[in-house]
This record gives C-alpha cells, structure tokens and sequence, in this order.
C-alpha cells in the first residue's frame, strides 16, 4: 500500500479527462463569465503560500488539451493553513458574482495513520479591491465566503476502479463595490484537489420582445428588478411603449407594450419585411400581407394596396381588401306598361352587378319627336330632357327595386326611357355606363274630375244645375254624364243624363225627395274620374220657386209651358223621322244598362252592330275598308271559325309599315258568316284603348276578305303563360291584369259586354301589354271552343261564366266581372285550366253549391281575395272594372302587399272552397280534409281506398292516384303535396277519420 498521501493525488490528472468535458462548454447566455480555469492554456499563476502548500499541477485532456489544476494533500502534519489566491479579477459591471468550483476530496477515512489531523473541508474567501496588488498576500484582507464540504469524497477503491466523485459547488458573493476582487482557497489539512473555479456573473442578455429589442442588462444585487425600455425593431411603431423587468436571475420578466409592423411590413421572426410582390398590408399591424383581392395587382415589395386591373376600379371608402369592381352591365327585359299618361316601367336586374351589392337605378325621362315608338326603338328620334313635372314613383334615381311609374307624362307624346344601372364605381367610369332604353307613345289622358257643382233653380219637379269645367280637361271634352238617384235608394236604381255643356236640367223628379249626383266629363280618351257626390232636394208640394217675386214665377210657368210645346212638337217630328228611316245613328240609340235602366241618348257608346239592316253599312261606319294592295301576308299563326289567321305586314301610303294580324275569311262563306265575320271589325272599330285590340281595317271590296288588326307579338295570354311557367316577377302579372282590367273598364262604360272574356281571348305584345280581343255576339260564342250548349239553348263557356248567366241568359258587366275573377285565376296559375277536368255540369253544381277555385300556387292573398269578390253569387256585390283597375293600381304602388300569399299549404291546393264558410277553412281533421273532396273529379274515388292515418295518406303517390281514378296530371301532383302538407299539420298524432 502507498502511504504517502499526496501520491494519493498524482493519479488525478490520469483522470480528469473524465469530468471535463471534451468539447468546449456552452455556458447559458445569461452568464458572463469572469475567469474560467479551464479556459487558461498556460499556467494560472496563482499564489500559494506557504509554497509547499497549494500545488500547481497540469494536465492534459484526451484532446490533448492542456488544463490546470491545483492540488494539496498535507493530510499528515498537524497545523495546516495553505492558501491558494487568484489572479485579480475586474469585477466589469457585475454586483453579484458566482464562483462555481469543481473539486475532488480524499476521505480521510480511507487515508491510514491521519486520524486527527485530516480535514474534509476547506475555505472560500474574498478580498474587494480597486487594483491588482500584485503578489502582495495579506490574509487579513480576505473575507469568508463558506467552508466547502465534498459531497462525495473518494477512497482508494475509487482510485482503483477509476471511479472520480467529482464535486461542484457554486457560492454567491457580492455586492462587489470595488473594480475587482481575489478569491482565494484556504486548506487547514484536507486532500483536495481544485480542479475548475469559475467565476461569473449573471445578465439578462440582449432579446427581441413583441418586436421590441431589450440591451444586456446587468441585473441588480438585490432582490428588485430593472425597468428596461425596449426600442422598436426597424419598420415599426410603438403601440403601447414596450417595457421588461431584468431578475436577479438574468431572467426577463413580464413584457409589456409592444410594437408594431409599418404598413407594407409584416413580422417575421421577429423582424419587420417588406409584403412580397402580390401581396399587400395597408395597416400598421402584426398581421401578414394580404394576397391582392381579385382583379387587383402589386408589381412592387412593400406594397400598401394593389392597384386595379385595367377596367376595374376602387370607389372612394372601398377596403384595400375588396376586390377591384366595374359598372354594372345594362338593366334587361324592359318592359313598359302604358296606362293615358303614365306608364309603369318594370326591368330585370343587369346580368353583371359589377361585382358590387350598392347596384341601384335611375332612369332618364327623354321626350322624343320623329321616328316610330310604342315599343320600338324608333329611328331618328330628337330627343329633349322631360319636363320638370314629369313625376316618378318612387323616385328617378337611387330605386332599389326593379319598377318605377311615370306620370303626369303630356298625352300623344313619345317618351324615351333610359333606365341606367349604377354602382359605386359608375362615377369613375363614364365610358363603360350602359343603359336600357324603351320608346312609348302616351295615350291620351283622360280628364280631371269636376269639383264645382252648383245649383241653380229648384222646382217640385226638377232643378238647374251648372258645373265648371275640370281643372284639367286633357283634351276636347266631348260630353258630361250626369248620374243622379233618390238619396234612399242608395244607387240600386238611378238614371244617366249627359250633356254637352257645363248646365244641366233634371225633370220628373219627386216633389220634396233628396238626390245625389255625379258628374264626370268624357273625351276621347274615355271617361275621367267622377265628381265627389253633389246633394240637392226638390222643392215640396205647396213651394214654388222664388215665392218672393210671383213676376218671376209667372214666367217660369209660361217658359215651362213653352218648353214642353216644343218638345212634344220636336218629339212627333223626330219620331217621324225615325220611322222612316231604320238605320239608327249611334248617337241616337237607347242602351239599356245591366240593371234596367235606360241610357239616354249619348256620344260614342257602343252601338250593336245588328241594329244595322245593312251589316256592311255598320262595318263602313266603324272600319275602314284598306287596299289589299298595302298588306303583305307572311304567314298563317292560327285557325279562326271563319278562316286563318295569319302575320303580315300593313303599308299605308306615307305612314311607317306596321306589323299586323290577318284574319281571313275563307272561300265558299254564306251571307250570314259574311255578317257575322265582318260584325267583329265592327264592334272592334267602335272601341279606341291600349287594352282593347286595335283595328286598323277591313278588306271587304276583294277578296279574300280580311279584317286587319294591330300584331300581338306574344300571342293569345293563355298559351303564353303556360310557355313561360313561373317566369314573370309578381308585379308584371298585376300589370298584365291591370291591362285587362283597364279594357274591360272601357268597354263596360262604353256599354259592351263581351260575355267570352278568357284569357285564350287576351292577347299579349311584346312589351307584355294585354289587350282584350274576340268580338261579337252570339258568334264569339260559337266560335269559342270552350263554349257548351246549356238547357236552354245556345253555347255558353261554362268555366268562365257567371251563374246567372249560364242559368238564364242575364249577361252584364257583373257577369263579365266573373269573368275577369276566372282570368285573374288563370293568370296567377300560370295558365292552368279552371276547375281542372271537372265535367261542365260538375262545375255548374259546385259553383252554385257555393265552392270556389282555390288560390293558385303562391298567389297573394289580395288577389285571391279579388277573385273571391268577382265571384260573389249576388252580381251587385262584385266589384266594378273601376274598382278593380284601382284596386291593381294601389298594389302596383304598394309590391311589397304582394308578399303576403294565400295560405296553399295548409290545404288541398286542388279542392274548391266553400264560400259559404270561413274565407279559410281550417284543416283540422281529415274529416274536414275528406269532405273537402266532394267536388273533385276523384271524388268517390278515395272512397276505395282505406286509410287509416295521415301517415298512410301522406305517403300517397301519384301511382296510387291513378289507380282510384285520377289520372289528370295537376290534381295528381296537388292532392300528393296537399296529402303531405297535411302529414305535417296533424304529424303530432293520428287524425280521427
Ligand atoms: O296563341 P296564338 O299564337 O295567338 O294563336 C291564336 C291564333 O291567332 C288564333 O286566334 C293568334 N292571333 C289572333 N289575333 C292575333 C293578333 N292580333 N296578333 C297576333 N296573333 C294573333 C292567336
């Protein structure tokens, strides 16, 4: 065994390429080191004392790389006390220092013969001071740090298994005041062996937070922390001032504020670049860029937004981030629907919005003179800006919907429309604006109503009164009719007077009985509205008038008596001559109204054909005969009774050629279908309205012969839905509808009743305007497929017809109203056929059981509710064509009204309705629901088949229709949606049946 106790330490230098680490060691960054023994390729230089104490020794790695190491082992003298001290260390900037010692120490143990005298422990100490004092060594100056104990110490075993137990403590010292210090290592009697000191000091070291970059900061001695402000990286700005604390630790603590990248910059690892080409930040933000929105460009790095493409623009207040937009392309399917001097203007939304929702309307009123209208683009119009007073509704500009309605337009006149679709960006493109132009011609307008009425004699049995002209008469007034009836009697019967000038005279009134009257002035345009109600009484039994002076009485009587002498006198001679001569003239025919009473002799009012001995007479009078020469037949559209009908052109000497419509009579005719064939054009010519088919003439001197009128680019209204199903917005059917209206308003007070009013007979323009056409008499009736033969003889079109027309011939105006209810009901049904395949005699039986066609698919309930009052049994209760023509005009002004639909879903869409009950029956049974059924063509139909639950029944198809007999395709698919409509009303639990 070796006794010698410091050969106990020669063997460490073997080993110490075990505990140092090969490589370089990477301190953590938030130590700064001071001195590291290791470090030192030379040697240390430190001081021992006493010389024999301390040892330095060196030693090289397995790198070969050479390191220091001071060793002492006095272990077997009594009395230690070496010192080993550093080199001076400046202290820099550091308060608080580290040292970190590794050191191995001998057991003592494991040492034989040093019982009493072997240490296990040994010194740190430090000594503060501003210089280097050289070799100078005072122990006195040094202060103590700690004693150092091993951990784990080692044995000799160790040394021979080449195991080393390697210790490392770390001390901290400090405040340091001064610029350095010594440390030094104290051994009283140990066997240790120092094999790296290290000396540090902690910083918190320099870092980028929230873009913000904080310096090395030396933490503070104590235990406060440091306030450090951060500084913004390049191409940013603060938002809140950046700020961290330093710890004691060299740790940053609690960041605050932060900064934020420039526009054009965004951040990445953390630093503040530019956007790449294509992309774009237009805010200071740590956002990335943005791709360029669609249409939108940047050539450039850095870019704040992306300019638009050619042709496309940003409007003011638009985001960097919206995509680059253009003007909207042209409103389409314009279409105007003329009523005197307004027309209502309905469009399509433009195919193109631009790619911008702020899309709006505005349209430019231009009166135009030369070239064709009505429709047309006419060719060289001059065009002026409209009048100031020209009036829109809503507005001309700004309109968010897709229709406006133009007043107060000059009568006769040609009006161009340029409806123009504009966006955020039209403003900034004036050369791509597009817009949709309609020509029109105005009718004329029909007058203002009299609003001064005044009284000017009042006798028992009569009274004077006089009028003055309407404020605006918008034309040449040809007559005013004055309507007067018992105030009790409340309009049930009441006479019709007209007079050319502004006075009238009522005779064979009561004595002492109050009247109320109407006045409204007529000119060519037809009727103006009528004048508010105007009440008179006549005077009693015992009065006369102006009791006061009996002169003046004496002369009314001797006037009277006067008066009635020439009109006896002036009745024999006109009576005389009226016998005489048996064509009458319109003028002077009696009319009797609906209700009985007789209209007096007037101006224009329809005149019956037949009345005329000599037909063709009639149709001279009322058609004018053209040159076969100017019409140019195309080609056969359709068949009539008497012939084709076919297109063609009309070319009147220096008029525009026009396109028209042929009907043709064909060869072989008898006398009679000559009449009645030519007793159309007759009744036709008689009528002058933009909803009554216009005729422009007759060939009767050639053959073959023709009657020729206006061309209907569309065709008959029926077959024209029914091609375009679903396609029209609510608005155009009510302007359709009010087209009808409007005809059948003028032709019930010229005193015609057309008695086939269906919409097979309504003809449709191109600009969609609806005409009523077919004209006759009992011909149109023959004529008409539709037409049945009833009990009492003559054909009738049943599904059309009022009840008591059908029942007893009694065709009115309230009959044609009916009329117009079951066309409202085909329009809105987009063509379906009324009452589906019931038989006609079905028909009859429901409708005078009192059930009614259900409302059509999506049909607003103020339509529906129209229907339901044309359709009342009592005629008086049907509305008038008056009526009706406002009732449309309100919803026109009103679309959003045409919203609110008739419920369909929650009922059969295919029953008919009982009238008599609630306007909606409720379905809350499937009794109800069964019941409902009775007036189907399927009606006993379902009794075969059993069901138990509206489960079974809802799941009904058009298959199991079939089978219990209903083959007619509507119904079918009705009664399926109506049995699932109904699953879903009662799916909480089975109906009882
Ligand atoms: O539905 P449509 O094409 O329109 O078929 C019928 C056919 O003739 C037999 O009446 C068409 N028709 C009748 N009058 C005119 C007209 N004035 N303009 C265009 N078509 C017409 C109708």
């Amino acid at each position: 065994m070796d006794c010698n106790p410091r050969s106990l330490l020669f063997i460490l230098p073997l080993l110490l390429s075990c505990v140092i680490p090969a490589f370089p060691v990477i301190y953590p960054p938030n130590e700064v080191n001071l001195l590291d023994s290791k470090a030192s390729q030379g040697e240390l230089g430190w001081i021992s004392y006493p010389s024999h104490g301390w040892e330095e020794i060196s030693g090289v790695d397995e790198h070969y790389t050479p390191i220091r190491t001071f060793q002492v082992c006095n272990v077997m003298e009594y009395s230690q006390n070496n010192w080993l001290r550093t080199n001076w260390i400046p202290r820099q900037s550091a308060q608080k220092i580290y040292v970190e010692l590794k050191f191995t120490l001998r057991d003592c143990n494991s040492i034989p013969l040093v019982l009493g005298t072997c240490k296990e422990t040994f010194n740190l100490l430090y000594q503060d001071t501003d210089d280097d004092q050289g070799s100078h060594f005072r122990e006195h100056l040094f202060t103590k740090i700690d004693t150092i104990a091993a951990d784990e110490s080692f044995t000799q075993m160790d040394l021979g298994d080449r195991i080393l137990k390697l210790n490392t403590e770390v001390r901290e010292v400090g405040p340091m005041t001064k610029k350095g210090f010594y440390l030094a290592f104290q051994d009283v009697g140990a066997c240790v062996a120092l094999v790296s000191v290290r000396v540090y000091f902690k910083k918190c070291p320099y870092i980028v937070r929230n873009l913000a970059s904080f310096p090395d900061t030396i933490p503070m001695d104590s235990q406060s922390l440091v306030e450090v402000k951060g500084q913004c990286v390049n191409h940013s700005k603060e938002e809140e001032p950046p700020r961290m604390y330093c710890s004691t630790e060299g740790e940053w603590l609690v960041p605050i504020g932060k900064c934020l990248c420039n526009p054009g910059y965004e951040e990445r690892s953390n630093t503040c670049q530019m956007c790449r080409a294509g992309f774009y930040k237009s805010t200071l933000g740590n956002m990335e860029c943005s791709k360029c929105p669609p249409h939108s460009v940047s050539h450039h790095e850095g870019s704040l937004h992306c300019g638009c493409e050619k042709n496309y623009f940003r409007a003011e207040g638009d985001p960097a981030s919206m995509a680059c937009t253009r003007p909207p392309s042209a409103p389409r399917n314009v279409i105007s629907s003329i009523n005197e001097t307004s027309v209502i203007l309905d469009w399509s939304w433009p195919e193109d919005a631009g790619g911008r929702r702020d899309v709006t309307f505005t349209v430019l009123c231009k009166r135009c003179r030369g070239g064709a209208a009505n429709g047309s683009n006419g060719g060289n119009l001059r065009c002026e800006p409209c009048r100031s007073n020209v009036h829109f509704l809503p507005r001309a500009t700004g309109l968010h919907n897709t229709t406006v309605t133009v007043g107060d337009l000059l009568a006769h006149t040609n009006y161009t429309f340029e409806i123009e679709a504009l966006n955020g960006v039209s403003s900034l493109a004036p050369k791509m604006r597009q817009y949709a132009a309609v020509t029109i011609t105005t009718n004329q307008a029909a007058p203002s109503p009299v609003t001064v009425i005044r009284k000017e004699k009042t006798s028992r049995n009569s009274v004077s009164l006089s009028w003055q002209q309407p404020e605006r008469p918008n034309g040449i007034i040809l007559d005013y009719e004055i309507k007067y009836y018992e105030k009790e009697e409340q309009e049930t019967s009441y006479t019709i007077l007209r007079a050319r000038g502004c006075n009238v005279t009522l005779n064979g009134l009561k004595p002492n009985t109050a009247y109320l009257l109407q006045i409204r002035a007529r000119t060519a345009a037809g009727y103006g509205a009528t004048s508010p109600s105007f009440q008179f009484e006549t005077s009693p039994d015992s009065f006369s008038i102006s009791s006061e002076n009996s002169q003046v009485v004496l002369i009314a009587i001797s006037s009277a008596v006067a008066i009635i002498l020439l009109t006896v006198l002036l009745y024999v001679l006109i009576g005389r001559f009226c016998c005489h001569s048996k064509s009458k003239h319109p003028d002077e025919k009696r009319l009797h109204f609906g209700n009985g009473h007789l209209r007096l002799p007037g101006i224009r009012t329809y005149v019956d054909p037949h009345t005329y001995e000599d037909p063709s007479q009639a149709v001279h009078e009322f058609a004018k005969e053209l040159d076969a020469s100017c019409i140019a037949i195309d080609k056969v559209v359709g068949a009539g009774e008497f012939g084709e009908v076919c297109s063609g052109r009309l070319k009147l000497p220096s008029k525009k050629e026009i396109c028209v419509a042929i009907k043709t009579l064909k060869g072989g005719y008898t006398d009679k279908q000559r009449r009645d064939f030519l007793a159309e054009a007759s009744i036709m010519g008689q009528f002058d309205h933009p909803n009554i088919i216009r005729l422009e003439g007759v060939v009767t001197r050639s053959k073959p012969v023709m009657i020729v009128t206006e061309y209907m680019e569309n065709g008959s209204l029926d077959s024209f839905l029914r091609k375009h199903d679903a396609q029209f917005t609510g608005i155009q059917l009510v302007g359709m509808l009010r087209g009808i209206a409007s005809g059948m308003k003028y032709l019930s007070d010229m005193g015609y009743v057309h008695r086939d009013l269906a919409a097979r007979n309504i003809l449709v323009n191109s600009n969609l305007v609806c005409k009523v056409s077919d004209f006759g008499l009992s011909r149109v009736l023959e004529d008409d497929p539709e037409a049945a033969y009833t009990t009492r003889g003559g054909k009738i079109p049943i599904r059309w017809t009022a009840p008591e027309a059908i029942a007893y011939r009694k065709f009115t105006s309230a009959s044609d109203a009916w009329s117009y209810g079951i066309v409202l009901w085909e329009v809105m049904s987009y063509g379906e056929r009324p009452y589906w395949e019931m038989s006609n005699q079905d028909v009859i039986k429901a409708v005078d059981e009192g059930y009614r066609l259900p409302p059509p698919m999506d049909c607003p309930a103020t339509l529906y509710q129209l229907m339901l009052d044309c359709w009342q049994k009592e005629r008086n209760n049907r509305p008038k064509f008056e009526q009706i023509v406002s009732i449309l005009d309100k919803l026109i002004r009103n679309p959003g009204s045409l919203k609110i639909t008739a419920n369909t879903t929650s009922r059969p869409a295919n029953l008919l309705l009982d009238r008599s009950s609630s306007e909606v029956p409720s379905m809350g049974t499937l009794g109800d629901w069964m019941d409902g059924m009775r007036t189907l063509p399927c009606k006993e139909a379902f009794s075969g088949v059993s069901y138990s639950s509206c489960d079974t029944l809802a799941k009904t198809s058009t298959e199991d229709l079939k089978k219990v007999g209903v083959t007619i395709v509507g119904p079918q698919k009705k009664i399926v949606s109506s049995l699932k409509a109904l699953d879903s009303h009662t799916k909480n639990g089975p109906v009882p049946v």
